[in-house]
């Protein structure tokens, strides 16, 4: 691998409309906001990566402007004028600053996706070099639905998404909008690959209210006890049929073994931006692949380049379900990045012909996204 020496780092919180806001149990997201982290290199390589964060801590702790400050005052002087001999370096230079994953997964994004161009590879290919199998030139993906007013609107933009080809189906859920919602779902579509996303909404004393889902045929139930918690999700597991997905929970590999150990994860939604980058990313797919748990790759609405490393990290073959990494006309009217991920027949995305992430920034499309920011953000990065 040909190093790279980090010259300079360029921080742009953007934000953009999105197409149709996402309502979860935590709140709704007005807009799509992020960090967006270009890193220029000593032999004149631009990488982007993308911290992925919201203007509120409702998913995780961190905000745009928690992002930001230790982006700018500790994130980014900790890589400049550093040699880095492989993308797997930025980690434990990264690591210095505990916690704050999703700040540290933008910066290490941008360093493997300058990686990869200084050295002619598709990102793809630079994850499947460390993996030590091929990438499969493709992501199979699903669509994640937001909570809604009633079942009848739920059913129609199910049908609008099916019609798409999207081939598997997430809907968001809280308590009171649960069971009658899989029922009624379940009523119209008995085979659709269906699945619910409660992003922490329940306790364990809903055991047996949950329990009543089993009757749904659902793939899998995301993170229904606290974005903390795993012991619990060990003691609600087995008092379920369908299998547990953990997404909050999960932020190390560490996390994962530990959860793996106690029985309290059938299925993991693998998110980048959650567990502080890629190469942590591509450790724990290495634990789901020895360890035979099913695995796919989770979205925080990203970007297009956010989203096009996901496409790379998803068409690996230990990803073995539908991932959360929708075609861009999902979330945006117009995104940051060209050329569009467009959904095919079979419900997958394509990994892009071009070097590194593969998609390129349109700068003055950047101008608009951080001008946007500038004038929405209700909480300014100081
Ligand atoms: O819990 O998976 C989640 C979006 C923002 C925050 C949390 C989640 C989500 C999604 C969207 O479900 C998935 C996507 O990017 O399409
Ligand atoms: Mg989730």
């Amino acid at each position: 691998m040909q190093p790279i020496t980090i010259q300079a780092v360029h921080l742009h919180p953007v934000a953009l409309p999105l197409v149709e806001p996402l309502r979860t149990s935590f709140g709704v997201e007005p807009f799509k906001s992020a960090i967006l982290c270009e890193v220029v290199t000593k032999e004149g390589v631009i990488g982007w990566g993308e911290s992925a964060v919201a203007p509120a801590p409702g998913y995780a702790g961190e905000t745009m402007a928690t992002a930001y400050h230790l982006l700018k005052h500790f994130l980014a002087p900790l890589l400049i004028n550093k040699t880095l001999s492989s993308p797997y370096d930025a980690r434990p230079i990264l690591a210095f600053i505990r916690d704050n994953k999703h700040a540290r997964a933008g910066l290490e994004m941008a360093v493997w996706d300058a990686f990869a161009k200084a050295n002619g590879l598709r990102l793809a290919d630079l994850f499947a070099h460390y993996l030590g199998q091929p990438s499969t030139n493709r992501a199979v993906v699903g669509v994640s639905i937001g909570i809604q007013p009633s079942v009848e609107d739920t059913l129609k933009i199910i049908r609008k998404r099916l019609d798409q080809g999207y081939k598997r189906i997430k809907l968001k859920i809280e308590p009171g909008w649960d069971i009658e919602l899989a029922r009624g779902v379940r009523a119209v579509l008995p085979d659709t690959m269906l699945m619910l996303d409660a992003n922490s909404a329940y306790r364990l004393e809903d055991a047996d209210h949950l329990a009543q889902l089993d009757a749904f045929n659902l793939i899998m139930i995301e993170q229904p006890l606290a974005h903390d918690d795993i012991y619990e999700h060990s003691k609600l597991q087995p008092r379920l049929k369908t299998p547990i997905c953990l997404d909050e929970s999960v932020k190390s590999a560490n996390d994962l073994r530990l959860a793996l150990e106690l029985g309290a994860i059938g299925v993991l939604n693998l998110k980048p931006a959650r567990v502080g980058g890629f190469a942590e990313s591509l450790d724990m797919m290495a634990i789901c692949a020895e360890r035979a748990l099913p695995l796919w790759i989770g979205g925080m609405l990203e970007t297009g380049i956010g989203r096009a490393a996901n496409v790379a990290l998803a068409s690996l073959p230990p990803v073995t379900l539908p991932c959360d990494i929708s075609a861009t006309d999902r979330y945006f009217a117009q995104d940051i990045t060209e050329p569009p991920f467009v959904l095919q027949a079979d419900s997958t995305l394509s990994v892009p012909d071009g070097l590194g992430i593969g998609v390129e920034v349109q700068r003055e499309r950047l101008e608009a996204a951080v001008a946007l920011w500038q004038a929405e953000a209700d909480y300014p990065l100081g």
